[in-house]
């Protein structure tokens, strides 16, 4: 396994989750391609979109279900400062993950987490693991718990 993809293997198991990281033949670099991989529904594919406060620039990460897209102001309300989108490479960064592949877990600096309430609702959902054909299935409340994310409406 990839470097990234063990420290995803480790922050869920610190955090009591236990997920196993499955290694796709096709790519999961898009919710589209999730969707076809994991052979489930793209409202259950788990997008974790990393913005940038517009004055702290701080990174902010974002969950939200594969067929939303975030509502910037809503965002922006909860977060407490405008958003904007982070470049690839402080993505990769902060992360440590490329595009394609940023997990919810496992970042190398922590980075504010914050989920849509939707996820919630499926029975389970599918997240990156750390590479563009790496994911793992879990609940979205084990989920929340693990990534430490606090759940409000961002879509
Ligand atoms: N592995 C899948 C889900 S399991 C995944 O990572 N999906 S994602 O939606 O979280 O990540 C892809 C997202 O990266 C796209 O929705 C897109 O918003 C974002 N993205 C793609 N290209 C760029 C780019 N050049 N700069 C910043 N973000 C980008």
């Amino acid at each position: 396994m990839s470097k990234s993809v063990n420290r995803v293997k480790a922050a869920a198991e610190a955090a009591g989750l236990s997920v196993e990281i499955l290694r796709m033949p096709d790519s999961t670099r898009t919710a589209a391609e999730a969707t076809a991989a994991c052979g489930c529904d793209v409202t259950q594919i788990v997008k974790s979109l990393i913005f940038k406060g517009g004055e702290t620039g701080a990174l902010k990460l974002l969950l939200v279900s594969g067929a939303n897209q975030v509502d910037l102001e809503k965002a922006a309300a909860l977060v407490g400062e405008p958003l904007e989108r982070a470049d690839l490479k402080e993505v990769r960064k902060i992360t440590g993950f490329a595009i394609g592949g940023v997990s919810p877990l496992g970042h190398l600096t922590p980075v504010e987490t914050w989920m849509d309430e939707s996820l919630l609702s499926f029975e389970t959902v599918w997240a990156a693991a750390g590479a563009p054909n790496a994911v793992f299935e879990t609940t979205g409340d084990a989920l929340k718990n693990a990534a430490g994310a606090t759940v409000a409406a961002l879509s």
